[in-house]
């Protein structure tokens, strides 16, 4: 703790959306006359989960399924209620607010167009197409919740299956190199590209319902960073937060205005 330069950190993970949100906290905090640094973009889930344990940062947004299946899912033993998971969370010295009301999901996607041509409209129809070339991002390629817990779940057969940044598999699919690829639900380029989200016909992904994850001594140290914080409970909608990341992702407005944006439509702070 010693020598840190602010009083709150807030960080993010790599991805556009999560640049957006922890913006969002951010500038809040700010208007609420707290001193905050923001460390954006420091890596993929483990390395914010470990962050957040060491107390490098104080809060960064997660998904419900993340923390779930990937983060805790040994020590929840097969258990998935809200009391549990706060339990084993707090054992943890971390807590979480409730959630701000979007769900970004995982999906598997491909272009209406080639979809379309196959006939594929759920997941469990990739089955009988081994020749269709997967690329995934790569953190869904070594995930708890990600494709060889997939993979094994439908049965599928395919071989060719590359690992890349999530950006690139988008481009990948709009230039023919790629045929599928998982997609976050509330990403942009799901409509920009005419994508088909293929139906998750077995269920095999849970919910990704956003939330604040933060050290447990942040609300001791500073209840109204947290006070501030629970402001956002129930305020970013599916439709604002893929406005958002159409915003920033394909009108290139950088993600601060974004965050300020929706702060002073939404909250009415300016
Ligand atoms: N996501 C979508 C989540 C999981 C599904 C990639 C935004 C994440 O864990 O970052």
């Amino acid at each position: 703790e010693a020598g840190k330069a602010a009083d709150v950190v807030v960080g993010s993970k790599e991805f556009t959306e999560s640049v957006i949100v922890g913006e969002i906290a951010t500038q809040l905090l700010k208007s609420a006359a707290i001193e905050v640094q923001y460390r954006k973009q420091l890596g993929g889930t483990r390395f914010l989960w470990q962050a957040l344990i060491a107390g490098e940062i104080d809060l960064y947004p997660e998904y419900t399924g993340t923390l779930i299946e990937e983060i805790l899912g040994g020590r929840l033993h097969g258990k998935r209620d809200p009391e549990t998971l706060r339990r084993v969370l707090s054992e943890q010295g971390v807590r979480m607010t409730e959630p701000l009301g979007f769900n970004n999901t995982y999906a598997l996607g491909m272009t209406a167009a080639r979809a379309d041509r196959l006939g594929i409209s759920k997941i469990s129809d990739l089955r009988p197409h081994p020749e269709l070339k997967f690329g995934f991002s790569n953190e869904f390629m070594a995930r708890a919740d990600g494709w060889p817990g997939l993979r094994q779940a439908y049965r599928l057969p395919q071989q060719e299956v590359a690992g890349l940044d999530h950006g690139l598999a988008y481009r990948g699919l709009a230039s023919g190199r790629l045929d599928v690829t998982d997609l976050y639900t509330t990403d942009a380029e799901v409509d920009y590209y005419s994508l088909r989200v293929l139906e998750d016909d077995q269920g095999y992904f849970p919910d990704y319902r956003a939330v604040f994850l933060y050290r447990a001594d942040l609300a001791e140290r500073l209840p109204a960073a947290l006070a501030a914080l629970r402001r956002l409970e129930g305020r970013i909608s599916e439709q604002a937060m893929i406005e958002m990341n159409t915003e920033a992702k394909l009108g290139k407005v950088p993600e601060r205005e974004v965050a300020a944006g929706f702060l002073r439509k939404r909250l009415g702070i300016a």
